[in-house]
């Protein structure tokens, strides 16, 4: 689409808040989580449509194409599955050498991460921690607090999501609450 002269600002980022020209809303319940819980036990006890997390995402070119940018906000609910916290589904890009930034925004959370060689480690997000998550490791965020945990991200159009091996190989430690902290294990 060609563009002259002064134009509308077509999306805004306010505070918690994304929008704009073809903004996009996903949400997930917990019944789209079945799997990924160690529980499943815990989680068959509990409402299948409770919502887990929803995200509106801005992607002002069609996904695949190169050089382009997206972004996104999550809003991730509070919340446990035995003594697993609520978490994203959590994936490796496509596209494996794609990098990310996430940046929380509000709320607790820890944000999860996994190499190719399968080595885990978690950072913690609060407001105001940004993150940059490298090409080829995979992500996922939990909430560890009791409100719902906001964070905005930003990846490459081209980067893809790779849903399937972490949903058949899941991460190497779960982050679960161990005497009422936070614990990789
Ligand atoms: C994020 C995630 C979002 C939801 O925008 O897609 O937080 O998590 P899942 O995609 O794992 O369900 C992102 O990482 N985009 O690449
Ligand atoms: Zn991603």
């Amino acid at each position: 689409m060609t563009k002259e002269g002064i134009v509308e600002t077509p999306y805004r980022f306010l505070g918690e808040v994304m929008d704009g020209e073809g903004a996009r809303f996903s949400t997930r319940i917990l019944g789209d989580l079945e799997g990924i819980f160690a529980d499943a036990d815990a989680l068959a006890k509990m409402d299948k449509d409770t919502v887990a997390y929803k995200v509106a995402s801005i992607e002002p070119v069609p996904q695949g194409t190169p050089g382009g940018l997206y972004m996104g906000i999550t809003y991730l609910s509070p919340g446990k599955v035995g003594a697993e916290y609520f978490m994203t589904k959590g994936h490796f890009h496509s596209n494996r050498d794609t990098a990310e930034y996430y940046w929380c925004l509000k709320g607790e959370g820890m944000l999860i991460l996994m190499d190719e060689e399968r080595n885990v480690w978690a950072e913690r997000m609060h407001p105001g921690t940004l993150h940059y998550i490298p090409g080829c490791v995979a992500h996922r965020v939990a909430n560890v607090g009791g409100d719902t945990l906001v964070f905005a991200a930003s990846w490459p159009s081209d980067a893809g999501h790779d849903y399937a091996s972490i949903a058949s190989e899941g991460f190497a430690k779960r982050l679960l609450e161990v005497n009422g902290e936070p614990k990789l294990v």
